[in-house]
């Protein structure tokens, strides 16, 4: 059984809920990360459990394969499910185009990827992500650690031309040591506070050699949900 959220998890507890509202039998389903993504595992491991739905997941972390495991939930691999029905997965920031920043939680290489290589997208959330702008979240850019130093000088020096209020880059670290991804690339965080044309940062970032994916998801998302402490749901 799902034990029930605590009043601080209702909000993504119940934006996971309504989420597996789009779920059919026999779906390929892309497993966002994040603690809002964790509810939805959680919650769609029971209904395989209880109610025998039949569904094949594709994680985009780890953490997320190791929680389908422990949840039941059936999982595979993006070469053997070739393509996806639906995405289900977090964010940090969305904007009224839908556009978003995520990868706060490290896993947006894979995360893009899958979202990707569906046919649609849903994003759980609440209120608190909702923005005007992009930007008041740092915008995570993944880059190889090879050469990550001058990586980093090349994105400052491509910030100075861009329409961004803050021009700072900070690397990620754990527990002192550099975060690494997955993958075993790093992340590189940016500071922008106010991202005025997401579109033209998000070519401009990937031109630089060294980097891998931004956190920038643009023309992927296509229904956001958000949940309420008070267990209200308000879909867009
Ligand atoms: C993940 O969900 C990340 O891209 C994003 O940073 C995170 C949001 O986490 P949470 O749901 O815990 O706020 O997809």
């Amino acid at each position: 059984m799902t034990t029930k959220p605590n009043p601080i998890d209702m909000a993504k507890y119940v934006s996971a809920r309504r989420a597996l509202d789009y779920v059919q039998d026999g779906m390929r389903i892309g497993l966002g990360t994040g603690s809002t993504a964790a509810w939805m595992v959680r919650c769609l491991g029971e209904m395989v459990r209880q109610d025998g739905l039949r569904v094949t997941g594709v994680p985009t972390s780890a953490r997320t394969a190791e929680l389908a495991r422990q949840c039941g939930v059936p999982v595979a691999t993006l070469e053997d499910a070739k393509w996806l029905d639906l995405t289900i997965d977090g964010a940090d920031e969305f904007d009224p185009d839908l556009s978003l920043i995520k990868g706060g939680g490290g896993a947006l290489l894979q995360e893009k990827i899958v979202a990707t290589a569906s046919d649609m997208m849903v994003v759980i959330t609440d209120k608190s992500k909702q923005v005007d702008h992009l930007g008041a979240f740092p915008l995570p850019v993944e880059v190889i650690p090879f050469g990550w130093q001058t990586t980093k000088a090349l994105i400052e020096e491509s910030l100075i031309g861009m329409d961004v209020a803050g021009r700072s880059v900070t690397l990620r670290l754990n527990r002192d040591a550099p975060y690494r991804t997955d993958e075993g690339n790093m992340i590189l965080d940016l500071h922008l506070r106010r991202i005025g044309n997401p579109r033209q940062l998000a070519l401009v970032l990937n031109q630089i050699p060294g980097v891998v994916e931004n956190g920038l998801f643009l023309d992927i998302c296509d229904v956001v949900i958000m949940g309420g402490a008070d267990g209200s749901v308000e879909v867009r």
